[in-house]
């Protein structure tokens, strides 16, 4: 290629650039996506395409750059040019009372204050040189830290390049979302892995990873709140300087106040720690600090800490109970799991009686016994965790809990796989094992066969009904009848909903299978790619892990599954049964065909629907571009209100989000339908 055609391309990679990272802003600094993210991918595509021929052309602010895949040796000493401080903290509205007499002491009567969530998450400092993000460190002892920049370029809302050309180091904390956080522990826990205790320690793991394609895949997120000097921003004050700080392009919470009287700080302290269980993000307390920078220099620092600012922290939501029995239940891929049972307490507004206690290493380094007074709190804000056992009220009489052998349903030997933490039953046959399997393959997001619940199914499996899932489709009326609570009604349902469910698109009997690592997401990536479940099982791991979003561990684990004999026996007995092995959904590129009002749109369904069930119109929806999500946001374009809808559209309306009916709904999937073919 010649110089002026390199020069054009790199003129074409710079343009792809900036659109990208401006779709990247809107999507993870703004909350507020523009695009759908098959229209960032294509074009993402095409960047990586010119960058692969010309590596040259890579510069350190692509996005390219933050797919992570560097493997680090460790991590190198990164020394602040300032120091980052540790703010004092204060448990009560007295001491706030005290912070404020310190503070007008100094300066007389006229100060005002910012109050802004306290984040759980560390506590991160960037540089950038002329705009470009050159350093990322953790915290350490506030005067070194570790340079993590490698990772810090895998997070999303961290911008590679700012609005301007502009040299700062500005601050923050770098978190993982709560709902990130119980996602990932169950991941864990499925794997056989040990658990993290809070988001906290989840984001501070995933930081710290040498294989920095780990920290990409672990949705860490920011806010950033402070500049380590002010010189180039145009700010006189702490307020001012957070929206600089979002001018330039970072992520910043949008939860501050300015306040003007002890008064008014506590009303914002009470109202967001009762705000605080539905942030998505955990926050341990409120920041307090002067708003005049001017002011602040006057005040100065102590040796450890500002004297303009202090953080007043959270009480912890704790509560006291005993273990009144530990539960022992066999997943579908036979991990063994512990749950607690406790007597009934309120903690962070629910009543708790269980808590995982993950596994066998759990219960050992926490000396957990039957009986035991213990504190638990919620992680996240969600899930119940055990604290500690307060070992000064243990009964004296009371022994080490005697963990089990054998499998509490088949009772065959337990075992731990290599570099595994859980127990595992692995007998292939445990009919524990068998019935969750089945109640996976029914389950909403795989054949979605309504009215199967676990009792119906572990029924049919103990009567010899069911042995395995391709049994639920040979079910006649009369066997049904013989179960509890089935009449004949139910019965004809249920056979219906089974009957039906032969006609699924085929990427829900392969995440139905329960194949290892494949979720509903990787199914539908290879139903999409491969056409049929046939093709599949024929495909080699080289072919499967070139798809995107495809890795070594789905791949691997695809090949074993269907190099099984009896898997092929299963899935011939499914064929000959009727169900379909065909995908048939669009594909990416048709569906940049499609014409319709729901394309690029996100859409969220609420309320009773009566012509279509939830997941019928969902996947309708999909089918005609547009996008359907949990819950209403910014983001969302359409909610669609059925009867006796709720918050949701309370919501929407708030939010001034497009309300439909569900009729509307009907006769735009209807229009729509038209130009399918
Ligand atoms: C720590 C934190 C601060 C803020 C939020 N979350 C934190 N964890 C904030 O100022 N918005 S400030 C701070 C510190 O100075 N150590």
């Amino acid at each position: 290629m010649s110089q002026t055609e390199i020069s054009k391309l790199s003129e074409k990679a710079e343009k792809i650039r900036t659109q990208l990272n401006q779709y990247a802003y809107e999507y993870y600094v703004k909350d507020q996506p523009t695009v759908e993210d098959y229209v960032y991918d294509r074009l993402y595509h095409e960047l990586v395409e010119i960058e692969d021929k010309y590596p040259q052309l890579i510069t350190p602010d692509s996005p390219t750059q933050r797919v992570g895949g560097q493997v680090l040796q460790g991590f190198e000493k990164a020394v602040h040019d300032r120091p980052l401080y540790s703010l004092s903290d204060v448990f009560s509205k007295e001491e706030i009372i005290a912070f404020d007499a310190r503070v007008k002491k100094a300066l007389g009567d006229q100060v005002s204050y910012v109050c802004e969530l306290k984040i759980d998450g560390l506590s991160i400092s960037l540089r950038y040189e002329d705009g470009v993000f050159v350093r990322g460190a953790t915290r350490g002892d506030g005067t070194v830290g570790e340079n993590i920049t490698a990772n810090l370029k895998t997070v999303k809302s961290i911008p590679l390049r700012l609005k301007e050309p502009i040299s700062v180091e500005v601050r923050g904390e770098c978190y993982m979302p709560k709902e990130s956080f119980v996602k990932l522990n169950q991941q864990r826990e499925e794997a056989g892995l040990d658990i993290f205790a809070n988001p906290r320690n989840a984001a501070a793991g995933s930081l710290r990873q040498l294989d920095t394609k780990i920290t990409a895949h672990r949705n860490l997120n920011t806010f950033l709140y402070t500049v380590a000097d002010f010189g180039p921003l145009e700010a006189n004050n702490q307020f001012d300087a957070l929206s600089e700080l979002a001018r330039i392009g970072f992520r910043t919470n949008p939860e501050k106040r300015l306040c003007h009287s002890v008064e008014e700080i506590w009303d914002y302290i009470e109202e967001y720690h009762e705000k605080r269980i539905e942030l998505p993000y955990e926050i341990d307390g409120v920041v307090i600090k002067v708003n005049d920078f001017d002011q602040q220099d006057q005040l100065g620092f102590t040796v450890k800490a500002p004297r303009w600012a202090t953080a007043y922290k959270f009480p912890p939501e704790e509560a006291q109970t005993v273990i009144e029995n530990i539960e022992w239940t066999v997943g579908r891929t036979g991990v063994v799991t512990p749950t607690a049972v406790m007597t009934p307490v309120r903690v962070a507004g629910t009543t708790v009686s269980r808590a995982s206690l993950h596994n066998v290493d759990y219960i050992k380094a926490k000396d957990i016994r039957l009986k035991d007074k213990v504190v638990i709190y919620k992680a996240g804000d969600i899930i119940p965790e055990v604290a500690q056992v307060l070992l000064d009220l243990r009964e004296e009489d009371s022994q080490p809990y005697e963990i089990p052998t054998h499998c509490p349903i088949c009772h065959s030997e337990l075992v731990h796989l290599d570099e595994e933490v859980a127990l595992r039953c692995i007998n292939p046959k445990c009919p524990a094992q068998i019935k969750e399997g089945l109640s996976h393959f029914v389950s909403r997001n795989a054949m979605n066969i309504d009215g199967l619940g676990p009792r119906v199914l572990a029924q049919m499996y103990d009567r010899g009904l069911v042995k395995d899932v391709a049994d639920l489709y040979s079910l006649k009326e009369e066997q049904l009848l013989t179960l509890d609570k089935i009449k004949e009604k139910s019965a004809n349902n249920l056979l219906t909903a089974i009957d039906q469910s032969k006609d699924n698109s085929v990427e829900r009997l392969l995440f139905g299978l329960g194949i290892r690592h494949v979720g509903s997401k990787a199914a539908k990536i290879l139903a999409e790619h491969f056409g049929d479940l046939w093709s599949i099982t024929k495909a080699d791991k080289e072919t499967i892990l070139s798809l995107n979003a495809i890795g070594e561990i789905i791949a691997d684990s695809v090949v074993t599954y269907f190099e099984n004999e009896e898997v092929h026996e299963l899935l011939t007995e499914l064929e000959e049964a009727g169900v379909n092995f065909e995908y048939k959904g669009k594909t990416s590129e048709e569906l940049e065909e499609v014409d319709s009002v729901f394309k690029e749109k996100t859409v969220v369904l609420t309320g009773k629907l009566s012509h279509f069930t939830r997941e019928e119109a969902k996947e309708k929806i999909e089918n005609l571009g547009g996008k359907v999500t949990g819950s209403v946001s910014k983001k969302t374009d359409i909610v669609v209100a059925g009867e006796e809808a709720g918050s949701k559209l309370d919501k929407a309306k708030q939010l001034g989000i497009d309300v439909w009916t569900e009729a509307q709904m009907v006769a735009a999937l209807e229009g729509g339908s038209e130009n399918e073919d």
